[in-house]
């Protein structure tokens, strides 16, 4: 492995996900922000990273990685401890299934670009845009919970940390940036608490840059 770099932006639960994992095994990058206010995401420089002009991008070297879960399935295969998913297939299948409850589902309806063409293309007020948030982060996030009752126990997924609860702790900071009322996710909360008792998840948090302040 070469030298990790993490393109990222301080706000961005994609790139939460992925700081999350290099904490949760250890693995030290340097962090270049792209910002995304300033539209860095679709400059030259970094569409030549990545196409899609998004964020997170993970370098390894020459290794220009995109898209959260593929950076950190690659992280998990290439240092397997602690593992983030489970030993047995039908145990991964269940993990990668709740990740992608939030990763597929809800996250994508909430990005930058898509409020923006709500606002812009379609002039909708802040109202209609919070309401379109409100449910599509208010289905998947129940659709969670359910996953988690069935499923979870410390976790999002029995009692070992995963890739589940990766997706999971970004999403909740974005319900909470947007008003959504979260309180009848108990399930949810109490990963998300188990998650900030390990000792390294504390310093994956999001730290708005003085320069936007
Ligand atoms: N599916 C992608 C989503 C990446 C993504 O949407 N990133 C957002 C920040 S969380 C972004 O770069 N948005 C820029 C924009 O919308 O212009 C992943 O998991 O990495």
């Amino acid at each position: 492995m070469g030298e990790l770099i993490l393109y990222d932006y301080w706000r961005s639960s994609a790139a939460w996900r992925v700081r999350l994992a290099l904490a949760a095994k250890g693995l030290a990058a340097s962090h270049v922000p792209i910002s995304l206010i300033a539209a860095e995401q679709r400059s030259p420089d970094h569409l030549a990273r990545n196409p899609q002009g998004l964020v997170p991008v993970l370098a390894d070297g020459t290794l220009l990685l995109s898209q959260s879960l593929a950076i950190i399935e690659y992280l998990e295969e290439t240092h397997p401890d602690p593992p983030l998913l489970p030993a047995d297939p039908a145990g991964r299948a269940l993990v990668r299934s709740a990740a992608l409850i939030i990763a597929a589902d809800v996250h994508p309806l909430g990005n930058l670009r898509v409020l923006r063409w709500l606002r812009e293309e379609l002039g909708q007020d802040e109202a209609a845009v919070t309401a379109w948030l409100h449910q599509w982060m208010g289905t998947g996030l129940a659709a969670l919970e359910a996953f988690a009752t069935s499923h979870g126990g410390r976790y999002v997924y029995g009692d070992r940390l995963s890739l589940a609860d990766l997706c999971l702790v970004p999403q909740l900071y974005n319900a909470r940036r947007f008003g959504l009322p979260i309180a009848d996710l108990p399930r949810l909360l109490a990963a998300e608490a188990a998650v900030f008792a390990l000792p390294w998840a504390a310093g994956t948090r999001p730290v708005e840059p003085e320069s936007v302040k």
